[in-house]
C-alpha cells in the first residue's frame, strides 16, 4: 500500500455500533481523512460474532438503536420487542450503507500493534497482515466485550467432538438435532442459549457454576400500532434515555421497596414481571444500593424459580443466594427456567464438583464424567480491558497500556489515559459503558470526542492528554461510586474482573450513573477540557 493511503487524520479501531458513528462523525461532520480497521469481514462488532442459537438483544429495539438519525429512525422497522442479532446485524449493515461508510472502513484488518511516536506525534498502528497506518488520532472503538474467554480446561484438544464458543459462533449455524450437547456457563449469553439447544438436541448438559437471577423478557412481535407510536414518540424516548441512570427510557420507580406495603410490593413486582425485561430493576429506586431493599427482589425472583421448576431439588441448584439481585449484570430470558423441566435436560451443579478436566468423550468433573457430542462454552469474555490490551499499545516513551494497567485500568473518564496523548477509547473502562444502554454511551462518546478534536482544531493545537492527578482523581472516582451500590458485592462479576485467572480485581465500569457521567464530561469540556494537557 502506498504511503499516500496510511496516513489518516484518525484511525478508528473497530466496525460495531461506536466505531460506524465515530467514522461518520469524523468524517462527514469534520472532514478528516479516516479510517476504520475491522478485524472481522463484515461491520456489527458484537453482533457480528455473537451468532450463537437465542442471541438478541436484552434492551429492547426501539432503545438498543442509534438516535443521531431522525431519517434512520423513522425508515428502519424493528420487527420485535427484543431485536435478534440477524436483525441487529442487518440494521448495522444498512447503517453501514445509509451512510456511505464502507468505503472507509478496512475489513479483515485485525490491530495488532499501536505505538506513539513521540518525534511525529503521530500514532503508528500495524496489523496482522503486516500493514502500518499512522494518524495524528487514535479512537479505539473495540466493544466492552469482544475478547471470548474460553477457560484453560485441561484436556481441551482431547475432546472428540464439537468445542464452540458463543462468541465466536459459526456463520453457517450449527445443527444439534440428535446431539448430546454441553452448555458450559449460565450467563446471560447460556440463559438465552439453553432454552433454544434443548429444543433441537437430543440431550443439554447445563454446567452452572453460578445460579442466575433472571426475569422473563416476554418477547413478541411489535404490531404496527406500536412501531407507529414509537417513532412518533422517539424524541422523548431518546430524552430519556439520556436523562436516566442506565439509558433505558424508563423512569426508576421514587419509592424505596420498604417504604410500601408487602401486598404493595408484591403486586409491583408480579407487574414488572409480568411485563418482563429490565424494567424490573426499577421497580423501586432502592434496589441497587440498599441490601434488604434488594433481597426484596431477590426473594420474589427465588420464589418465581421455585413455581416454575417442577423438580425442587433442582429449583433450589437454580436458586442464587450469595449475592444481589443484579449485582452481576442481569439475564432476562424467554423459557429459561421452564427448560429444566424438560427431559432431555439436566443441571450439573459445578460448586458441587468442579469441571476437573475436557477428555476425550466429554466433559469430567469431581462426581461424573458427561459423555458429549459438542461442548459448548458460554463462558464469557475478557471483559473491557481485554480488547483494549490485545491492541498492545506502547504510550509516550514505549509504555506498554499492560504495564500501566497491571494493577487495573486506570483512565480519566474512560476516554483517556495519562502517557497516551491523542488516544481516545469509546467506552472504556471509567466509563458507564457495560452498566448503560450501549447506544446511549456509546453516542455520548463518540460525540465528546468528535467535538474534543474539533475543538483542537479549531484552537490550531495537535495534541491531547489526561492528566495523572485527573485520572487518580477518577479513579478513586470510580471506586466512591461503585462502593455507593451493590454492585461489588457479586464476587465472581466480570465487572471486577473474577471471570479471568490472575485479572486485578478492580471495578471496571463507572457506577455514578449515565446522565450524571454526561453531564460531567459536558463540564470537563466546557471549562476548557478540565483534566487534560492541550498543547
Ligand atoms: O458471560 P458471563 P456471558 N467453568 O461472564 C461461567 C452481555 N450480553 O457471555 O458466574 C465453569 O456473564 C460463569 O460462571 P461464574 C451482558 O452484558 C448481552 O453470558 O463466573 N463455568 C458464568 O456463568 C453479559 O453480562 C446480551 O461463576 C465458567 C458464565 O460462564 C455479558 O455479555 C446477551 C467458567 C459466563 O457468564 C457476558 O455474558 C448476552 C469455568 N471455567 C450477553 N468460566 C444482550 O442481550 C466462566 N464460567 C445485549
Amino acid at each position: 500500500m502506498s504511503t499516500a493511503s496510511t496516513e489518516f487524520d484518525a484511525i478508528i479501531v473497530g466496525a460495531g455500533f461506536a466505531g460506524l458513528y465515530q467514522l461518520h462523525l469524523l468524517r462527514d461532520r469534520l472532514g478528516l481523512r479516516a479510517r476504520v480497521l475491522e478485524a472481522a469481514e463484515g461491520v456489527g462488532g458484537t453482533w457480528y460474532w455473537n451468532r450463537y442459537p437465542g442471541a438478541r438483544c436484552d434492551s429492547e429495539s426501539f432503545y438498543y438503536s442509534y438516535s443521531f438519525s431522525h431519517e434512520l429512525e423513522q425508515e428502519w422497522e424493528w420487527t420485535e420487542r427484543y431485536p435478534e442479532q440477524p436483525e441487529i446485524l442487518r440494521y448495522l449493515n444498512h447503517v453501514a450503507d445509509r451512510f456511505a461508510l464502507r468505503p472507509d472502513i478496512q475489513l479483515g484488518t485485525r490491530v495488532v500493534g499501536a505505538q506513539f511516536d513521540a518525534e511525529r506525534q503521530r500514532w503508528r498502528v500495524t496489523t496482522q497482515d503486516g500493514e502500518a497506518f499512522s494518524a495524528q488520532f487514535l479512537i479505539t472503538a473495540v466493544g466492552c466485550l469482544s475478547t471470548a474467554n474460553l477457560p484453560a480446561l485441561p484436556g481441551i484438544d482431547s475432546f472428540t467432538g464439537q468445542v464452540l464458543h458463543t462468541g465466536l459462533w459459526p456463520h453457517e449455524g450449527v445443527d444439534f438435532s440428535g446431539k448430546r450437547v454441553g452448555l458450559i456457563g449460565t450467563g446471560s449469553t447460556g440463559i438465552q442459549a439453553a432454552p433454544v439447544i434443548a429444543q433441537t438436541a437430543k440431550q443439554l448438559v447445563v454446567f452452572q457454576r453460578t445460579p442466575n437471577y433472571s426475569v422473563p423478557a416476554r418477547n413478541g412481535p411489535l404490531d404496527a400500532q406500536t412501531q407507529r407510536e414509537t417513532k412518533e414518540n422517539y424524541a422523548e424516548i431518546r430524552r430519556k434515555s439520556r436523562s436516566s441512570t442506565n439509558g433505558h427510557p424508563f423512569s426508576v420507580a421514587p419509592e424505596g421497596a420498604l417504604e410500601v406495603s408487602e401486598a404493595e410490593r408484591a403486586a409491583r413486582y408480579e407487574a414488572a414481571w409480568q411485563r418482563g425485561g429490565l424494567w424490573f430493576r426499577a421497580s423501586f429506586k432502592d434496589i441497587m444500593t440498599c441490601p434488604r431493599a434488594n433481597e426484596t427482589a431477590a426473594e420474589f425472583i427465588r420464589a418465581k424459580i421455585r413455581e416454575v421448576v417442577k423438580d425442587p431439588e433442582v429449583a433450589e441448584r437454580l436458586t442464587p443466594r450469595d449475592y444481589p439481585f443484579a449485582a452481576k449484570r442481569p439475564p432476562i430470558d424467554t423459557d429459561y427456567f421452564e427448560t429444566f423441566n424438560r427431559d432431555n435436560v439436566l443441571l450439573v451443579d459445578l460448586r458441587k464438583a468442579q469441571i476437573d478436566a475436557i477428555v476425550p468423550q466429554g466433559v469430567r468433573t469431581g462426581e461424573a464424567v458427561y459423555p458429549l457430542d459438542v461442548i459448548v462454552f458460554a463462558t464469557g469474555f475478557d471483559a473491557l480491558t481485554g480488547p483494549l490490551l490485545a491492541l498492545n499499545i506502547e504510550g509516550e516513551g514505549g509504555v506498554s497500556l499492560r504495564k500501566r494497567w497491571a494493577a487495573g485500568p486506570r483512565t480519566y473518564l474512560g476516554l483517556q489515559m495519562p502517557g497516551f496523548p491523542n488516544l481516545f477509547t469509546i467506552t472504556g473502562p471509567g466509563s458507564p459503558s457495560v452498566l448503560t444502554n450501549m447506544p446511549i454511551a456509546i453516542e455520548q462518546h463518540a460525540e465528546w470526542i468528535a467535538d474534543c478534536i474539533a475543538h483542537l482544531r479549531a484552537q490550531g493545537l495537535r495534541r491531547i492528554e489526561a492528566t495523572e492527578p485527573a485520572s487518580e482523581a477518577w479513579a478513586a472516582e470510580v471506586n466512591r461510586a461503585a462502593e455507593a451500590t451493590l454492585l461489588p458485592m457479586a464476587s465472581s462479576s466480570w465487572y471486577l474482573g473474577a471471570n479471568i485467572p490472575g485479572k486485578p480485581r478492580v471495578f471496571m465500569p463507572y457506577a455514578g450513573g449515565m446522565a450524571h457521567y454526561a453531564r460531567l464530561c459536558q463540564e470537563v469540556a466546557a471549562e476548557g477540557y478540565r483534566g487534560f494537557e492541550l498543547s
